[in-house]
Order: C-alpha cells, then structure tokens, then sequence
C-alpha cells in the first residue's frame, strides 16, 4: 500500500504490515529497515511498477528475483523461451535492448541492464546494502569474487561430455578451493555472526553467494561447497528467510 506523508510518497508495504502484525509470518528486522527507508523516499522501486525480462531460466536474472522476494517487491517475471545453450538472441531481438543482452530490468518504463547493476540497485531499495561505505564496497567485492567464481566453473558447465565434466570439475575445485571458498570460509569463521558474510546482518553479498552456489551446483551437478561449512551456513541461513524458501520451493523449474 502507498500512501502520500509530508508530500513524498510513503510506502507501507503488504509484507511489513502482515509481518508486523501478525506472528505467522515472523518479525524480521527487515520490514522496519524497509520502512524506514522508504518513509523517507518519493521515488522508491518498491512503489515502480518493475518487469524483469530475461530467458526462463535462472541465470543471470535470479539474484535479482531473490533480492526482489527477500524484500517482497512486486515484479513481472518476464521469461522468454531459452535459443539455444548458451542462449544466443536473434538480431532482432537484440534490437530490442540498450546492449543487445538481457536481464534488463524496466522500472516504471525506465531501463536498467548489466545483472549486478540491477541486483545491487534493488538491494539497496530492501535494505541489504550497509549504510558503512566500506561495508558496502566489502559486499561488492565479494560479489565479484563470486562471479569470477562462477565464471571459473563455467567450462564444466558447458563440457561436451560427462567424462570431460567430471575432469574439469576436479581441476576446477583444485584451484578455486584454496584461492577462493577457503577464504571465505575464513572470513565467515572469524566473524561475529558466524552466518554473514559482512557485519551481523544480511546482504545483497549473502543472498548472492546462495545465488551462486545453487546455480553452480544446477549446472554442475556438484555440490562445490560441501566441504565449508560456513558457507553453507550462510547460504542455508539466506534460503530459510521464508519469502526465499517459498521463492525456492515454487519457482519454475528450468534447465539452469
Ligand atoms: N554482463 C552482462 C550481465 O551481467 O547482465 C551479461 C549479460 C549476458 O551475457 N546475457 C546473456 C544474453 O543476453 C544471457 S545470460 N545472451 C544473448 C545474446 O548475447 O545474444
């Protein structure tokens, strides 16, 4: 529901009033960070009307849509049907985006592409973003980390064989363990929650990691943090936040 406080528009949103009042759904510190931001604020998304364009399946557009549920935004889901693997787009329908590439998100007819962009523009619409510049430069460098995660995984994902698979995965997690999830594993071991990624709350960076690390494992069939517990911890504790958790358990079933 919006409603209009001192000339600006003030959003009370549905899932801050039911979570508020009613104990079924649980008080998450959430709603009253959401509220009090967009008490504040004229021209939030979470009042836009939001279409996500992207190919039906989870990819690039899926930490958007998490970031989207965590903070119980109204959104159209736009998927168009997969061309191909890796999907490639026809000239014309490159034509019909900025950068010839999807996701592109449209905020009240406005465009806004590049996965990251967008995930982060929304996060810090819902509050996952820390008001600290350096948190929040920290959670963008372990997004980055992450991708260049998924991005060295990537040649498994696509290996013409399941043989071919299996040795790249070998190779893949020889190198990325020690360079990468050990270090993670450090940070969240040595930090005062012992579930987040930054500071004691949860970021755009910890549903992130949970993004990409089910989305490795989808394209992989691998689960390449089982031995880091930690961040396991991290991701179980993004996925039992019970709009993910529903987001999780009803969301369409794709081929990645
Ligand atoms: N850096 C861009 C982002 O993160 O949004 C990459 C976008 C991208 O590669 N999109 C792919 C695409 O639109 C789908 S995952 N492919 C169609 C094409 O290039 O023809």
């Amino acid at each position: 529901a919006c409603t209009r406080l001192n000339g600006n528009i003030a959003l009370v949103h549905p899932v801050t009033v039911s979570t508020t009042l009613s104990p079924r759904f649980g008080i998450t510190p959430l709603s009253f960070t959401i509220q009090r931001r967009l008490l504040s604020t004229n021209n939030s998304p979470l009042c836009a009307n939001i279409k996500l364009d992207y190919f039906n399946i989870r990819g690039l557009a899926e930490p958007i849509r998490m970031v989207l549920h965590y903070g119980g935004v109204k959104f159209e889901d736009v998927r168009s049907p997969l061309p191909g693997w890796p999907p490639k787009m026809s000239e014309s329908d490159k034509d019909k985006y900025r950068w010839g590439q999807v996701p592109c998100a449209v905020i009240d007819g406005k465009e806004l592409y590049q996965s990251a962009t967008i995930t982060r523009y929304f996060a810090g619409q819902c509050g996952l973003i820390p008001a600290d510049p350096y948190l929040a430069a920290l959670c963008d460098e372990y997004v980055d980390v992450q991708r260049d995660i998924m991005i060295a995984w990537a040649p498994a994902a696509f290996a013409p064989t399941a043989a071919k698979k299996r040795l790249l995965c070998d190779d893949i997690y020889r190198l990325t363990k020690p360079r990468f999830l050990d270090v993670f594993e450090k940070i969240i071991k040595g930090s005062s929650s012992g579930k987040h990624l930054v500071g004691d709350k949860m970021t755009w960076a910890d549903i992130h990691m949970a993004y990409a690390f089910d989305h490795v494992e989808k394209l992989i069939e691998f689960d390449v943090i089982k031995d880091h517990p930690s961040m396991k911890k991290v991701c179980e504790t993004v996925w039992n936040v019970p709009s993910l958790k529903k987001w999780k358990e009803t969301r369409p079933e794709t081929p990645a």
